[in-house]
C-alpha cells in the first residue's frame, strides 16, 4: 500500500487543572525526553514541534456548580483549540501531549474547527461524559464529552470562560473502548444517547480485532470522516501504566492498546491524537514511571505506522559487498 500520511505536528499541553493531582503537567517533557520526536522521525515521519503551550491560572476561580477551576480550564482550552486549529491548517496530523483529559475539549473543538465533523474514538477506563451537574468529583477531566456533544447542550449550565466554544460532535460519531469505571449518571447518559460502547466486557467477549472492525463499521456507516483518537493512558491496565491519577484494575493489555493504534493508522483517517493522564509523579517506583511513559510513546508510534513485525524506511537498500 502507498505510504500513509506521516506528517506530524506536536503540541505539548502541560495542563493539570481538570483534576486535582500534581504531576500530569510534567508528562509532555517526559514524553519528549523518552525520545518521542526522534523515534517518529526514525520511522519516517516528518515532525514539526510546536512546543509546549503555557497556561495561566485564573485568579479567584471559585467552583461553579461544584466544578473546580472552570475559568482556568476554559481559557486553557481556548488556547489549545487555536493551537490545534493551526496545526491542522498546516496540514499535519496533530498530536496533543497532555496534561489531563479536560484538554480534549479544546483539542476536539480546534480539530473540528479546521477540518469539519470528525469521528471520535475515546480509549479510556472512564467515560468522561459527566455534566457539571452530575459530576461527583467536580473534576472537569471527567466531563469533556458532555461539553462537546450537541445532544447534551440543553443539560449544561452556562460556564465562565467557555462562551468561545460550541458543541461540535454528534453522539453518533463517538465510540468508547476500554470502559470499566463508569458513574451511574454517565451510564444513563450513554444509554439515553445510544452511544456505542466497547467496555472491557465487550473487549473480553469479542477480542480487540473484532472491536476495531466493529468500531470502524459503525463510524463509517454514513461517511468516512477524519478520526480524532483521544487516548487516556488509564485505559491500559495499571500493571503496565501505573503512573496515572485514577488507575482502574482490569484494563487493556499492552498488546490490545497497541493494536488500537496500529488499526487506526491503517485506516489512513487518523487526523489528531490526544495522549493524556500520564502522571510522572504517580506510581510507586522509577520503573512504574518508565513503563507508563514508554507505553505512551509506543502507542503514539503505533499511530504513525510502527509495526511489530518490523520496520524499515522506504529507501532502505542492502549494503553491497
Ligand atoms: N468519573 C470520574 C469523574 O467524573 C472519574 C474520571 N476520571 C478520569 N477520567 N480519569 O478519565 O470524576
Ligand atoms: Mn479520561
Ligand atoms: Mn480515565
Ligand atoms: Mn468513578
Amino acid at each position: 500500500p502507498p505510504p500513509l500520511q506521516r506528517s506530524v505536528g506536536i503540541i505539548g499541553a502541560p495542563f493539570s487543572k481538570g483534576q486535582s493531582k500534581d504531576g500530569v503537567e510534567c508528562a509532555p517533557s517526559k514524553l519528549r525526553a523518552a525520545g518521542l520526536l526522534d523515534r517518529l522521525r526514525q520511522q519516517g515521519c516528518a515532525v514539526k514541534d510546536y512546543g509546549n503551550l503555557t497556561f495561566e491560572n485564573v485568579a479567584l476561580d471559585e467552583p461553579v456548580n461544584g466544578s473546580k477551576s472552570v475559568r482556568t480550564v476554559g481559557s486553557a482550552n481556548q488556547r489549545l483549540s487555536e493551537a490545534v486549529k493551526a496545526v491542522k491548517r498546516d496540514g499535519h496530523t496533530a498530536v496533543i501531549l497532555g496534561g489531563d483529559h479536560s484538554l480534549a475539549i479544546g483539542s476536539i473543538h480546534g480539530h473540528t474547527a479546521a477540518v469539519g465533523p470528525v469521528s471520535v474514538v475515546w480509549v479510556d477506563a472512564h467515560a468522561d461524559i459527566n455534566t457539571p451537574l452530575t459530576s461527583n468529583t467536580g473534576n472537569i477531566h471527567g466531563q469533556p464529552m458532555s461539553y462537546l456533544l450537541y445532544e447534551l447542550q440543553s443539560k449544561l449550565p452556562p460556564l465562565p470562560n467557555f462562551s468561545w466554544m460550541k458543541p461540535c460532535v454528534s453522539s453518533r460519531d463517538l465510540v468508547y473502548i476500554g470502559l470499566r469505571d463508569v458513574d451511574p449518571a454517565e451510564c444513563y447518559i450513554m444509554k439515553l444517547l445510544a452511544v456505542k460502547v466497547f467496555s472491557m466486557t465487550q473487549v473480553d467477549q469479542l477480542g480487540m480485532a473484532r472491536v476495531m472492525e466493529e468500531t470502524c463499521d459503525y463510524l463509517w456507516d454514513r461517511t468516512k470522516k477524519p478520526i480524532h483518537l483521544s487516548y487516556d493512558i488509564d485505559a491500559i491496565d495499571p500493571s503496565i501504566t501505573p503512573a496515572t491519577g485514577t488507575p482502574a484494575v482490569g484494563g487493556l493489555t499492552y498488546r490490545e492498546g497497541v493494536y488500537i493504534t496500529e488499526y487506526l493508522y491503517q485506516t489512513g483517517l487518523l487526523s489528531a491524537v490526544d495522549m493524556v493522564e500520564v502522571n510522572p509523579l504517580r506510581g510507586r517506583t522509577e520503573d512504574d514511571v518508565r513503563s507508563t511513559v514508554s507505553t505512551a510513546v509506543d502507542l503514539l508510534l503505533g499511530c504513525f505506522g510502527r509495526r511489530r513485525e518490523g520496520n524499515h524506511l522506504p529507501d532502505y537498500s542492502l549494503p553491497e559487498p
